[in-house]
């Protein structure tokens, strides 16, 4: 791996002398490394990830959609007097000059400057930190609302298509593949009695009643980089999923983490659930960097997205496990169906709290 790493970061435009690079981070779907290289007397490190080709099918539609994305946010930031270079994800410029660098057995791999002083969490440590992150996001939103040019590619098509993840999930129950399904019947069922809720959103952005924006549609808490001394949300990152989408899929999978009394995959489903003080802080985080621009009917339905997008995401856990884990890395043999059933218990509490709910997004909007 060592050696794997030396090689590829040579084909970027680094500077210094490269001296070692470990896996980092904890996503689902790519592989992080960071770097160290000696400058002078320093040390500097970089972020460099192998994108996962067989989840973003089109990797060159992925990093120009990457490209354009980060280049306006440079714009934006370094005009409002930010500092661009903590601000947003930095390309750092393969030899050739792409933003990428594919290697001789297919693979893409990118670097970007690491951004010091900062971190992610993959759960909450700190009320003020799923604030801050939320504000992130709609910051993020709003800057992207802006950005010029063609509309962005659909880096995964159908990515927050609820009725078609509810498809995909019937399908491979049909198929069962693992003969699994057996064994989970309970939760087979929970997702069977929401089918009509899978179509909410999508109906109505078709019927123009939400409308089309550029969304991030991966607000996990620990896509976004919390200053060290200011607890500040400084950069939003993961921006393979960067798409048009409806703001209700940002808010509604902000909730899932940073509302969660658990970690996403936590065994002990009596550890699990949703806290309305912490839904509180993300609404409000949200609220106050969106509030501005978001039309009344997607301020309605925030609530309803947070259970629908993470009623999603353990449809998509639970369609994994069901089609043998090949899609989201998984550490054991029952991960994906944990994952899934750490959702269903927020979302079927979330269902018992409709009107909390919506008294604190009311407070905000
Ligand atoms: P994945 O798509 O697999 O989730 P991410 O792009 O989220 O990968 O990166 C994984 C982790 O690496 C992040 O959660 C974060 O901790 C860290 N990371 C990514 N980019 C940077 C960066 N530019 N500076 C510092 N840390 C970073
Ligand atoms: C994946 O890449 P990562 O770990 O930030 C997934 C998200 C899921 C999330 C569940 C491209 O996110 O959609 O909500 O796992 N990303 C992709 O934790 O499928
Ligand atoms: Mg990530």
């Amino acid at each position: 791996m060592k050696q794997n790493l030396k090689e590829i970061t040579s084909q970027f435009q680094l500077e210094g002398r490269f001296l070692d690079a470990v896996p980092y981070g904890s996503g689902h779907i790519n592989d992080t490394f960071v770097s160290r290289f000696q400058v002078g007397d320093d040390l500097v490190r970089y972020i460099h990830q192998r994108l996962n080709h067989s989840i973003f099918k089109e990797p060159e539609a992925v990093m120009e959609n990457i490209e354009r994305v980060t280049r306006y946010a440079y714009e934006q930031i370094a005009a409002a007097g930010g500092d661009p270079r903590r601000g947003t994800m930095n390309l750092i410029p393969a030899v050739d000059g792409k933003s990428y660098y594919r290697c001789d057995e297919g693979n893409y791999w990118r670097s970007f400057i690491f951004i010091e002083g900062a971190h992610t969490y993959d759960q909450v440590e700190n009320l003020r930190h799923i604030y801050s992150a939320n504000k992130a996001f709609g910051n993020f939103l709003k800057m992207m609302s802006a950005l010029p040019g063609e509309r962005l590619h659909e880096t995964i098509p159908d990515f927050h298509h609820t009725r078609k993840r509810f498809e995909a999930f019937v399908e491979a129950l049909e198929i069962d593949v693992m003969n699994r399904a057996q064994s989970v019947k309970a939760d087979i069922d929970f997702v069977l009695a929401r089918e009509p809720e899978t179509s909410v959103i999508v109906d109505m952005l078709a019927a123009g009643k939400l409308p089309e924006r550029v969304t991030h549609n991966d607000t996990k808490l620990n896509n976004v980089l919390i200053d060290d001394i200011t607890g500040e949300g400084i950069c939003v990152i993961d921006l393979d999923t960067v798409m048009p989408g409806s703001a209700l899929y940002d808010f509604g999978d902000s909730i899932r983490i940073g509302a969660g009394t658990a970690a996403e995959d936590e065994r002990d489903l009596c550890k699990v659930g949703v806290s309305l003080e912490m839904f509180d802080y993300l609404a409000h985080g949200y609220l106050d960097a969106a509030r501005s621009f978001l039309t009344p009917t997607e301020i309605d339905y925030l609530p309803f997205s947070a259970k629908l997008i993470t009623l999603e995401c353990g449809m998509r856990f639970l369609t994994d496990y069901l089609n043998g884990d090949t899609y989201f890395k998984t550490q054991r043999v029952r991960h994906n169906l944990d994952r899934c059933r750490t959702q269903f218990k927020m979302v079927a509490e979330m269902e018992q709290n409709p009107l909390q709910m919506s008294a604190i997004v009311a407070k905000y909007r």
